[in-house]
């Protein structure tokens, strides 16, 4: 993922903005297209959100431990192992809505700890080397993005389609 040196306001507001957006998207949503995928094979739109909800989960961890600790070592992360694992492909309504109730809440988390002096506090990741907060941060905002436009493309192809 190509970085672009977003501005700690930039980051808070893309955080704010996509977890908003996705809220918005899924209420929209007929449980039935939970189903539909970009492509088979691919990951459905229950599972992309569930793997939005790991990553916050994940990289909320991450950045939680750089703020408290001094270099702490960053725990590595399998994004495919968590969405089989968790089976969110099967989510009902209620386990989805738990779910981003859940995601909702680590986000507020991860927001109320941005609000501290904590951009340049860095944590050792195994393959990456030194990461800041403002690195953290601004790649799971990134990837967040990304996801979110892939749920509205398959949205939006869904809905030609018919
Ligand atoms: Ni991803």
């Amino acid at each position: 993922m190509e970085l672009q040196n977003l501005r700690p306001d930039q980051i808070i507001l893309s955080l704010q903005d996509t977890m908003t957006r996705l809220e918005k998207l899924l209420r929209q949503l007929p449980e039935s297209a939970w189903q539909l995928s970009i492509a088979p094979g691919k990951w459905t739109v229950a599972e992309i959100v569930g793997h939005l909800y790991d990553t916050e989960e994940v990289w909320g961890g991450r950045i939680e431990k750089v703020c408290h600790e001094e270099k702490p070592d960053l725990p590595g992360y399998d994004p495919e192992s968590y969405v089989r694992q968790r089976g969110y492909k099967q989510y009902n309504l209620s386990e989805m809505t738990e779910l981003l109730q859940a995601y909702r809440q680590h986000r507020e988390k991860t927001l109320a700890l941005l609000q501290g002096d904590v951009w340049r506090r860095v944590g050792v990741h195994l393959e990456e080397g030194e990461m800041s907060v403002q690195v953290l941060t601004e790649i799971l905002a990134l990837h967040e993005q990304h996801h979110l436009q892939q749920i509205e493309q398959i949205w939006q192809t869904a809905q030609q389609q018919e």
